[in-house]
């Protein structure tokens, strides 16, 4: 499904979405349009919400390494630059993980559900999707991307103190997880297939060592085929990616060339 290849440049303005969409509509092919970049943990978590539940979707690579898609992608599709995002079948694009996996919820009920029915499986579902979000992800991601900063512009408090947030993090999970098979109790869940992608990256920065039931729920998890699929999937483009570091760099607007551009146009 993945590689259809965006072409971003010239080609995904509304006209082009508007054929496309049309196209679909003539195949009778009930599906909605995924743009993500393979080596996104954001992207794997929607990406194995959808495996889990069998939705139907088209995806649309946006290559946040290459200056050109990733400016195009926040003319054309969505301003703020973050992957993922999705097309609905009313033509509007979606924002944020955790949004595109409650639309898909709505949008093809009768799949199985990754947030369930009931009012308090659901609020348990989203609580645990939130904290592995906003204090596994965010955190893990402050700390690796301070590698990628300029020279003499690291942020070493910042770094430590998000240690200490992720090793609390971790603390709290372990305790959780003690007498639970996932995050939500006995249902897998959308929490789940967040903290899938965010505990497979986020050992890079702070070891599971001394967590025994994260550890042991960090291989339940990340054992399920639809991980392994997402994972596995993906393995070319983490082999281009993770040798360049300039590439990322300037994804992130870190290179010497946009902070001077930047530099300049800041308000006095
Ligand atoms: N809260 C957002 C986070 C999205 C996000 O940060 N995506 C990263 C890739 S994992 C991204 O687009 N980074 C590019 C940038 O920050 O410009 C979500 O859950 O979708």
């Amino acid at each position: 499904m993945i590689g259809s290849g965006l072409g971003l440049a010239v080609t995904c303005g509304s006209e082009r979405l508007q054929s496309r969409r049309s196209a679909r509509a003539l195949r009778e092919v009930s599906a909605v349009l995924l743009y993500l970049h393979p080596v996104s943990s954001n992207c794997h978590k929607v990406l194995m919400a959808f495996y889990e539940r069998g939705v139907p979707f088209e995806t649309e690579i946006v290559d946040m390494f290459d200056v050109e898609q990733n400016t195009a992608y926040r003319r054309e599709i969505n301003p703020i630059g973050k992957i993922p995002a999705l097309r609905t079948d009313e033509g509007d694009v979606l924002p944020e993980s955790t949004l595109i996996i409650e639309y898909a919820e709505q949008r093809f009920p009768d799949l199985p559900r990754l947030i369930p029915e009931d009012p308090h499986g659901a609020l348990e579902a989203r609580r645990w999707d939130r904290f592995v979000d906003l204090y596994l992800n965010a955190t893990f991601s402050k700390i690796l991307q301070d590698n990628l900063r300029p020279e003499g512009t690291q942020d070493s408090f910042g770094v430590a103190e998000a240690r200490r947030r992720l090793g609390r993090s971790y603390a709290i999970l372990d305790a959780h997880l003690a007498d639970r098979q996932w995050l939500a109790g006995n249902a897998f869940t959308m929490a789940d297939c967040a903290a899938a992608p965010s505990l497979h990256l986020g050992q890079r920065a702070l070891s599971h060592e001394g967590f025994p039931n994260l550890q042991a729920y960090y291989e339940r998890v990340c054992g399920r085929p639809t991980w392994q699929r997402v994972w596995n999937d993906n393995l070319p483009w983490r082999e281009k990616v993770g040798v360049d570091l300039k590439a990322m760099r300037a994804a992130m607007g870190w290179d010497e060339a946009t902070l001077a551009e930047d530099a300049e146009s800041a308000p006095a």
